[in-house]
């Protein structure tokens, strides 16, 4: 019974973790990898830097299957970072009195913006983004081709660091949204119409509660959205048509080792029943020789024709 068994469990474990563990990718795709997108992201950003100079922001090539990220990477003098700031990053205000932990000499600040790609990797649900999800993370800057980087922490003893969102799509009810790089969020108040601040590095945004009227001109967000959830149905549908189908393979498959199993142990029977005879004939001499004859029987050649 070994094969059927071992076949059988198969199954079950298949039922059992496949299909769930398909059905929840497919539902929340990108939990946990935001984090697999800063690493990336470091190595890109990285990449912009030729010959840097400090203080200049580099604007960064992301892979082709992220394209609708920006990036740029600026490198620092730590001391500089402390004493002067950056005051314009692209929409980060970096005041006097930012320190990293633990001390490099040099730094490099990556800048993210995650444009379309904000909601497929900080999903926050029942919140509609106003604006992008925007990135600073602060690295070691020894070794510019250094991949998979731990990023220093980086906090602002004085004033906090400001992020002057550009293109906020207006509402009410918004909040500033910050993400820590632990996955932890937080919420405040917009100040100004438009800006957020932080003490440390991390993601933020700007979001809403209300649900966003779809752009004049044809409703394009609400379509993505259909689109999306339409692919999940389909990702969803296909597994389990998928996992039915092997189902059934293996339950063939089963079925069919099983018949095997059955002829061969007959065969057996029969061969043994044979070979029991042959044994009785030598066993008890030619004097009984004509006894075996008589009670031969074929009855495995009946079975072999039941259906
Ligand atoms: C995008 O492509 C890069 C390199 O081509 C790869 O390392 C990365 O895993 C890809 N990311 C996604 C989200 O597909
Ligand atoms: C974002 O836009 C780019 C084109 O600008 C597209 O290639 C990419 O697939 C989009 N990403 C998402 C998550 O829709
Ligand atoms: C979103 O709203 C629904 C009901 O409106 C609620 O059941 C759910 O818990 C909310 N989710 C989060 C993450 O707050
Ligand atoms: C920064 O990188 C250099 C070279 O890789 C290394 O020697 C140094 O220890 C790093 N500093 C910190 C604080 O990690
Ligand atoms: C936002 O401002 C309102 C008053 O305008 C205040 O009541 C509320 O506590 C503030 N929320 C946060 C998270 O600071
Ligand atoms: C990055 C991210 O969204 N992580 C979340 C993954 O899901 C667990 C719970 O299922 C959350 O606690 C994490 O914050």
């Amino acid at each position: 019974m070994g094969l059927p068994r071992s076949l059988s469990m198969l199954l079950t474990l298949i039922c059992l973790f496949w299909l769930p563990a398909l059905m929840a990718q497919s539902l929340s795709p990108n939990n946990g990898s935001a984090r697999e997108l800063d690493a990336l992201l470091q190595d890109y950003a990285f990449r912009a830097f030729v010959r840097p100079k400090t203080g200049i922001p580099y604007n960064g090539v992301v892979p082709s299957n992220l394209s609708g990220i920006q990036i740029a990477a600026m490198r620092l003098r730590s001391g500089s970072l402390r004493t002067r700031g950056v005051p314009s990053y692209n929409e980060f205000e970096i005041p006097i009195g930012v320190v990293e932990q633990p001390y490099v000499e040099r730094l490099v600040l990556v800048y993210q913006n995650l444009g379309n790609w904000s909601e497929v990797y900080y999903p926050l649900p029942n919140y509609t983004y106003l604006a992008p999800v925007l990135g600073l993370l602060a690295y070691n800057a020894s070794d510019l081709s250094a991949k998979n980087l731990p990023e220093l922490d980086l906090r602002a003893f004085g004033d906090p660091i400001k992020i002057k969102f550009s293109d906020v799509q207006s509402s009410t009810g918004s909040l500033c949204v910050a993400f820590d790089l632990h996955g932890s969020v937080e919420f405040s108040n917009v100040t100004s119409g438009n800006e957020c601040s932080t003490i440390q590095q991390g993601h933020f945004s700007i979001v809403t509660t209300e649900s966003i009227l779809p752009p004049s001109g044809g409703g394009g967000e609400t379509n993505k959205k259909k689109k999306k959830s339409n692919r999940k149905v389909w990702i969803i549908v296909g597994s389990v048509l998928g996992g039915l189908a092997l189902l059934i393979l293996l339950a063939v498959l089963v079925l069919w080792v099983r018949k095997c199993r059955q002829r061969k142990e007959m065969e057996e029977m029969e061969k043994a029943a044979e070979g029991g005879e042959a044994l009785r004939m030598t066993s008890v001499g030619d004097a009984k020789a004509p006894l075996a004859t008589v009670t031969r029987t074929q009855p495995a050649l009946e079975n072999e024709y039941v259906p």
